[in-house]
């Protein structure tokens, strides 16, 4: 069994609710959703964009490799209704990224493990230090509570649920 750790984010339509559906797809098709942060609301990271964000972190224990799980999240991506359009940040239904998967490290052109912005990035810091804070990032080799409070990013992060 290994653990994996995703970040759910919504910012169009009814956000609540993708949050909801996209967790009992995660439960059903990914592994057991064992623990899940508080629902935030959170600005647009890197672009510009009306519609704020909701995100939320959740725990999964899974069998699944993570190209399994980076698959498993396409086809969710997909039934809730997520359109790809080609810049590089736009609105979605629904986006979900893989943050860990135990202690792995890997870097391939579809996936890299820890996610790559993590560090860089308050909206999933602070849910994850809600749940993790003593979590040790196996590359930056410091915990989420230390990124955290390293973390320049000046974008607003609040509870929202
Ligand atoms: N996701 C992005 C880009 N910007 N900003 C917030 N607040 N939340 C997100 O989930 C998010 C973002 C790319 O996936
Ligand atoms: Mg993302
Ligand atoms: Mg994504």
């Amino acid at each position: 069994m290994y653990t994996t750790i995703l970040m759910l984010g919504s910012n169009v339509g009814d956000r609540l609710y993708c949050l909801d559906i996209a967790i009992g797809l995660i439960n059903s098709e990914i592994g057991e959703v064992v623990r899940r942060s508080l629902v935030y609301e959170t600005e647009p990271w890197g672009y510009f964009d009306e519609f704020q964000y909701l995100n939320q972190v959740v725990v999964v224990d899974t069998l699944l490799e993570p190209i399994e799980i980076l698959d498993k999240i396409n086809t969710i991506e997909q039934e809730l209704g997520r359109t790809r359009s080609k810049v590089r940040y736009a609105a979605r239904t629904i986006d979900i990224d893989i943050l860990f998967y135990d202690d792995c490290i890997m870097a391939t052109p579809e996936l890299t493990i820890p996610h790559a912005e993590l560090a860089n990035r308050r909206f999933v810091l602070e849910p994850l230090s809600e749940i993790a804070p003593e979590l040790k990032h196996p590359v930056l080799e410091k915990t989420v509570g230390e990124l955290l409070e390293a973390c320049q990013d000046t974008c607003k992060v609040k509870q929202f649920f």
